[in-house]
């Protein structure tokens, strides 16, 4: 007996929403690993980050964004406009909201924005998230609070932390995605440099131990990676921070802060990488990176799109 070959199908899913929203946790979740650094602030995500996942014949292809809101400063409006391309570049988009802060001023914006940045067609679905932060019988009203204010093809009630409804919506892309080749081999799950991964998960150990303004004014690049013969990788990293009082605050009492934040990272990037890491962090004070063009380009955002 020979069955009818089920045809591919391959297709972009672009996760937007407002910063925090859970955009880096659900496409986490949907990869099965952490190709995208998730911490309780907002602006985690500075560019996007393609995550790949496999639902049957289908490959979704995930570009998890930086949040939309109302830039001010010129790597805001770098974030913003990378957001926007990737929901440009997808076949569909997932908005997410918080269940919990329902249809905020943000969410408004974005849905008005929705109207232009999105070319007619294109299939667009709601997600609820952290659905575990809201009672349920409050749920169907805000679904239908959200449809009445944009026509979505689909509403999906979701936990991306806990998991709950990410294997509907993910059985759903499958479905919408077009027919047609794989863009990735089979077992790729991320289409991110190395060096960018090992850099941003120094950059999320920085922004959990840091607080308020610092996290935004520092940047982290991979400067050199050596394969050793022994299987080891050697990662040297440069924090670039934007002041002098953010040297010290970034080594830490004796050192503390950066030791602390080296030894996390380091863990992860071993995890992730499947072998030894050692992994060496410089702080350089650098008072123009927010406006220096080989910074953004280093995390992937287009300088001009931050155009003061
Ligand atoms: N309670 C709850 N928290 C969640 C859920 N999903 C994500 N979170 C938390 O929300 C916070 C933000 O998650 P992220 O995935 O970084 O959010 P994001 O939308 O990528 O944020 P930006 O990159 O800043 O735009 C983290 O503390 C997550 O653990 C959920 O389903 N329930
Ligand atoms: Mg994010």
């Amino acid at each position: 007996m020979n069955a009818t070959p089920v045809p591919t199908r391959c297709g972009l899913v672009a996760l937007i929403g407002e910063p925090n929203a859970g955009k880096s946790t659900l496409m986490n979740r949907m990869v099965g690993a952490k190709v995208s650094i998730v911490t309780h602030k907002v602006q985690t995500t500075r560019a996007r980050v393609r995550g790949i996942a496999v639902e049957g014949a289908a490959q979704l292809v995930f570009i998890d964004t930086p949040g939309l809101f109302r830039p001010r400063r010129r790597l805001d409006r770098a974030m913003v406009s990378a957001a926007w391309g990737g929901a440009t570049d997808a076949d569909v988009v997932v908005l997410l909201i918080e269940a919990h802060r329902g249809l905020t001023d943000g969410v408004r914006t974005i849905l008005e924005s929705m109207a232009t940045q999105i070319p007619p067609g294109r299939t667009v679905a709601l997600a609820i998230n952290k659905i575990d932060r809201l009672p349920a019988e409050r749920l169907l009203a805000l679904s239908a609070e959200a449809n009445a204010a944009y026509p979505f093809a689909a509403t999906f009630m979701i936990s991306a932390m806990r998991g709950h409804g990410v294997e509907d919506l993910r059985r759903w892309l499958a479905g919408q995605v077009p027919e047609g080749p794989w863009l990735y081999p089979e077992d790729q799950i991320a289409d991110v440099a190395l060096r960018q991964i090992a850099a941003e998960m120094t950059r999320e150990k920085l922004t959990l131990r840091l607080h308020q303004e610092l996290p935004y004014e520092l940047t982290v690049e991979t400067e050199a990676w050596e394969d050793r013969p022994d299987g080891s990788a050697k990662i040297d990293q440069v924090i670039y921070v934007a002041r002098d009082g953010h040297k010290g605050i970034t080594l830490g009492p004796k050192g503390e802060t950066i030791k602390a934040v080296g030894q996390a990272s380091r863990a992860e990037i071993a995890a992730f990488l499947g072998r030894e890491v050692h992994l060496f962090l410089t702080v350089k004070v650098r008072p123009g990176w927010l406006d220096e063009a080989e910074r953004y380009r280093a995390i992937g955002l287009d300088f001009r799109d931050g155009e003061p």
